[in-house]
Order: structure tokens, then sequence, then C-alpha cells
């Protein structure tokens, strides 16, 4: 295994806001102002290749609203590329739409078989997999996907989502090998034994979904403390913009698969 392999990446696949992204599911009824979506969307791919990694931008896909969530149709652990099985109904098709690109950029990738999972609901550490079974994944889908974990060395691990959450972690972020930055209301489920967990500060949960990018943790603005805590800790941080991505219950993480390639 090797030591930094969650969060050291040279590559990562994102995909065009289409215009149909104003019809995305969303939980918190506002629509987003597809202008304003596509602007903050330029900004995160230009902050992940200031990270430190070659983008691949897909284009636009206006049969699927949703699409710009690029991290829910696929995994990409250890260098290969998984195409899951997306658990609402309209987003299923998106994991046929982003099989060819990940198999031009892989060269070969697997299939997920049978059940559900959305990539928002896999936390991968260096050692482990954490997925939580949410309105999105199911055990099934648990089940399907852990040998082809274990075969690329990560030990699968069943975890709850929080009630009222969409995805895992919509909750809960990698920071290093050994940290999680993670809401008070999760961490009490006593998921992260063994790690050293970092909370959101009180008021600041919507924070707690970033990404840690080689040496760079890429957060939302607008939560001045967690901002103050994460430097106190000694990590290096840049804050971008994604109000707009939020009206869709999206966060920083779903707008990307990272991965390392040789
Ligand atoms: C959805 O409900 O599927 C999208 N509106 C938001 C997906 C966010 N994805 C993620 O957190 N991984």
């Amino acid at each position: 295994m090797q030591e930094g392999r969650s969060y050291r990446f040279t590559h990562a696949v994102c995909r065009k806001p289409g215009q149909s992204v104003a019809n995305g599911i969303s939980s918190t009824g506002i629509k987003a102002d597809i202008n304003l979506f596509a602007e903050q969307h330029a900004i995160y791919v230009e902050t992940l290749r200031q990270a430190g990694v070659e983008v691949h931008v897909l284009d636009a896909l206006e049969a699927f609203p949703d699409s710009v969530f690029v991290e829910d149709p696929a995994l990409c652990p250890a260098g290969t590329a998984i195409v899951l099985r997306p658990g609402a109904e309209s987003r299923f098709g998106e994991a046929d739409a982003i099989a060819p690109d990940l198999e031009r950029i892989f060269g070969t990738i697997t299939c997920l078989e049978r059940g559900r999972v959305d990539g928002g609901d896999i936390l991968l550490t260096d050692t482990e997999a954490l997925i939580g079974l949410s309105e999105r994944t199911d055990r099934e889908g648990y089940e399907a996907l852990s040998p082809i974990l274990e075969d690329l060395d990560y030990k699968p691990r069943i975890v709850e989502t929080s009630e009222g959450v969409l995805h895992f972690k919509s909750d809960c972020s990698l920071l290093d090998s050994e940290t999680i930055f993670a809401t008070p209301l999760l961490t009490a489920s006593g998921c992260f034994p063994g790690y050293r967990v970092i909370e959101t500060p009180e008021g600041e949960e919507a924070a707690a979904n970033l990404i840690r990018v080689n040496d760079v943790v890429i957060m939302r603005t607008g939560f001045p403390r967690t901002r103050e805590a994460l430097d106190a800790s000694g990590f290096y941080t840049v804050a971008v913009d994604a109000d707009e991505v939020a009206k869709l219950d999206g966060g920083l993480s779903c707008m990307s698969l990272r991965f390392q390639l040789n």
C-alpha cells in the first residue's frame, strides 16, 4: 500500500455543467443559477490544476442534469476506474455515459454488476473504503463492490450515512492518511476508530465536504472558523465559492474524480 494514495493525485476528471443543471435533483427546492454555477465550476477546475493535477474536462450532458457531479457514477481507486450504479433513477444512465471516457483514460475499466452505489457515499483512506449506506447506496452494491476494492488492497467497511444528509461524504472528508474532517453528528456514530478526527465548528457543518489534493485542502468560502481550525492544524487551505453547487445538494468532492496515473 502506498502512503498518501488517498490524496496524492496526478489527474482528475470533471464534467462541464449543462443548461439542464437548473433541473438537477435538489432537496433545497432552490434552483441554481446556470451562469453562476458554470463560473464556480470553472474556478474549481482551475483550483484543481493549481494543486498539481491534470484535469480532463468532459463535455456537458444535457440529458443528465446532475452529470456535473462525476463523483457519483464512478470511483477511481489505486489507478483504476470502477463504473458504479448510481442510486437515483434519473442518474442511472450517467454510468454508461462516463464509461467510454474512463476507458479512454484508463485503458480498461471494471463495472459494478449489481446493487446501487453512489461514489459520494465512499470515503477512501490509504487502507480502508468506508461505504455509507444511504438512499443511494444499498447493501447489495456494497457486497458487489467489496471484492473489487479488496483486490486493490482496501478494507471495505459499511458505515451509516447521517440522517437527513444525501451522502456519507456530505458529512466528512479526508485530510491526510490518518485525519478525517467530519461533523460531530457523524463522528458520534463511532465510524472513525483509529483516525484522528477534526470536527466542523458549530454552525459550519456544511463545510464538512472538502477535498485534499496533494498539498492543498480545497474548501468552501463562507466558513471562517473551519478555515482557521484547519490552518491552525497545519493544513494549507484554498477556499472556492460553491453556493450554487450547494443548492443542488452538491459539495466539492462531487465535481471531480481524482486519481493517480503512472
Ligand atoms: C444529486 O442529488 O444526486 C445531486 N443533485 C447532487 C449530488 C452530489 N454528489 C455528491 O455529493 N457526491
